[in-house]
């Protein structure tokens, strides 16, 4: 191991020692290391397929030479142990390819999302110190090598852009590749990653994830949806997201020398020929594409008779919702109730059809910590609706760089104060009731509303926002803001190219506007949203009862 201090670990909370003893005795931190994943299904499974996309397919022997070509590219550039490297990827090879690369250098992927944009990457790029940036030339019709030309010009660390496709004045990504050589393994107790937070405060949070718990986070969930070699894998979430990326995610599925495929689209039209081509069994969803799926399932008439499980998390599905589900695919549905920061519930493969749409599944571990709190911070009894809390073994004991936030996030004692509202039953299993941090979970994607307020309320017209879940058939949730005004009133389309111009990424845009005379409050005088989503369902209902 390098002398050198590694500087991923200013600012990462670890677990205290106590914890980490009881973790590694009782055999749930093993000291693996990510990049070693692919070593030991390379060595005997080599020829086995573990990548398909569109038309190409990769070996596991290929996929792992690939990985230390690319390890030693990236060692040539200078990139070494500890660096942080922000990835914009699309779902693709070249991400799978990269991500060992990374692990193998011992360097730290910071994943952020596809629809990003300046006001988070320039963000996500000082906060974690990158020193290089990867982006893909165009997606989506958006230049990501423009953007990168921002970032870069505003922050003086970044040292490499590397573009997956035409590079224009950057490195074109697929040429960085050198002789593979050999490293010396990271710290298992050290971050292996950095995932994103949903985020609740003005600007989202970065998670550090140790290989250990990481690991352990992937064998654990291999084990509650029952991969194997057998197992074809399709990734149509975000590959960077926790849920597809190790829940077991394609990590989950190529650690047991099972296949993934690919989606970069997933409407039916696209992904129902693949799913029936390459006989995938095995997929992650959020609920509207689950329902989604549902819907055109029965009229596609394409053979998706190889599917055996559909994860679906994220966000809640109800329950009539579950029962179509299972009902349309005719498998076994698994609901996931996960986090980055963390905790994962699952329902088992082996529960009733009752049991799986009733409940979010149970925690994943014996070691994890759960307590459900009233607002005093009592427990509740079994069967009450109460904050969730929770600590074990892949569960962070702080945000990283986020020391004031943490003081708030966590309890004295290591307690993640999750933010959501849950009834625990006897059973143990979980059921998500609501939530009390300020976000809108518009299917499956988190919007804090403090952000968007903040970027709202620099609108010369707009005194004041609040940004408020409103229920929604298809998304669950969807996101309408409230304005007070100084001026005159801005319409939606305006609004929306004002955010764009601010650079916040498209999701977090609100979906309506409602201008008010005054805020109601609460007790304490602050903005009451609850009056505002009670406001909100009168007013939709009040315009559909005049047609509009
Ligand atoms: C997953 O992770 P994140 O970090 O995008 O979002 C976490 C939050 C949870 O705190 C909860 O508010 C909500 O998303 N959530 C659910 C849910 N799954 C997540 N709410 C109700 N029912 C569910 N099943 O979303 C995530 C991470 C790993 C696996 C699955 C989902």
């Amino acid at each position: 191991m390098s002398a050198e201090p590694n500087s991923a670990l200013d600012g990462f909370v670890p677990w205290p020692e106590e914890f980490a003893d009881r973790y590694r005795r009782a055999g749930y931190w093993r000291g693996e290391v990510l990049g070693s994943l692919l070593r030991a299904p390379a060595r005997r499974d080599g020829a086995r397929t573990a990548l398909v996309e569109g038309e190409r397919r990769w070996t596991y022997a290929e996929l792992d030479a690939a990985a230390d070509r690319r390890a030693a590219g990236l060692a040539e550039l200078g990139l070494a142990r500890g660096d942080r490297v922000l990835v914009q990827l699309p779902n693709s090879a070249e991400f799978i390819v990269l991500c060992f690369a990374l692990f193998r250098l011992g360097a730290v992927p910071v994943f952020a999302l596809p629809g990003h944009r300046r006001s988070e990457i320039a963000y996500l790029c000082e906060l974690s110190e990158a020193v290089c940036y990867v982006v893909p030339d165009v997606y989506e019709g958006f230049d990501h090598r423009e953007l990168a030309r921002e970032v870069a010009a505003g922050y003086a660390g970044l040292k490499h852009v590397l573009v997956f496709g035409d590079p224009a004045e950057f490195r074109a990504l697929e040429r960085i590749e050198a002789e593979p050589r050999a490293w010396p393994d990271p710290d298992p107790a050290e971050p292996a990653l950095l995932l994103l937070s949903g985020g609740t405060t003005g600007l989202p949070k970065l998670i550090a994830r140790t290989h250990d718990d990481y690991m352990y986070n992937i064998r654990a969930s291999v084990e509650v949806t029952g991969l194997d070699q057998g197992t074809t894998y399709l990734v149509v979430l975000p590959v960077a997201h926790n849920f597809a990326l190790g829940c077991p995610g394609w990590l989950g599925a190529l650690s047991v020398v099972g296949t993934v495929v690919l989606a970069a689209d997933p409407s039916p039209a696209r992904v129902f020929p693949l799913i029936a081509r390459e006989r995938v069994d095995t997929v992650a969803l959020v609920p509207p594409l689950a329902l989604l799926w549902a819907d055109a399932a029965g009229a596609a008439g394409a053979d998706l008779s190889s599917l055996r499980l559909i994860q679906v998390g994220g966000a809640k599905l109800a329950e009539p919702a579950a029962y179509r589900v299972a009902g349309v695919f005719g498998c076994v549905l698994q609901q996931v109730f996960g986090m980055a920061e963390g905790l994962l519930n699952f329902t088992a493969l082996s529960d009733p059809a009752e049991l799986v749409a009733g409940c979010q599944g149970r925690p994943l571990s014996p070691a994890d910590e759960v307590l459900v709190l009233d607002p005093q911070g009592r427990p509740v009894p079994d069967g009450e609706v109460g904050e969730l809390l929770t600590r074990g073994p892949y569960t962070l004991r702080g945000y990283y760089r986020a020391p004031e936030h943490n003081l708030r996030a966590f309890t004295e004692d290591g307690f993640y104060r999750t933010g959501d509202l849950v009834r625990r039953r006897p059973d143990a299993t979980l059921v998500v009731e609501g939530r009390i941090k300020d976000q809108i979970n518009r299917g499956g994607e988190k919007i804090a509303a403090a952000e968007v307020e903040g970027h709202l309320a620099a609108h010369p017209a707009v005194r004041e926002a609040a940004l408020v879940a409103v229920p929604d058939p298809v998304l669950g949730e969807r996101a309408w803001a409230f304005l007070t005004l100084r001026g005159p009133a801005p319409r939606l389309p305006e609004i929306r190219r004002f955010l764009a111009e601010r650079g916040l990424a498209g999701y977090k845009a609100p979906d309506r506007l409602e201008v008010v005379e005054s805020w109601p409050v609460t007790g304490v005088g602050k903005i009451d949203k609850r009056e505002l989503a009670a406001l909100a369902l009168e007013r939709s209902a009040a315009r559909r009862a005049a047609g509009a």
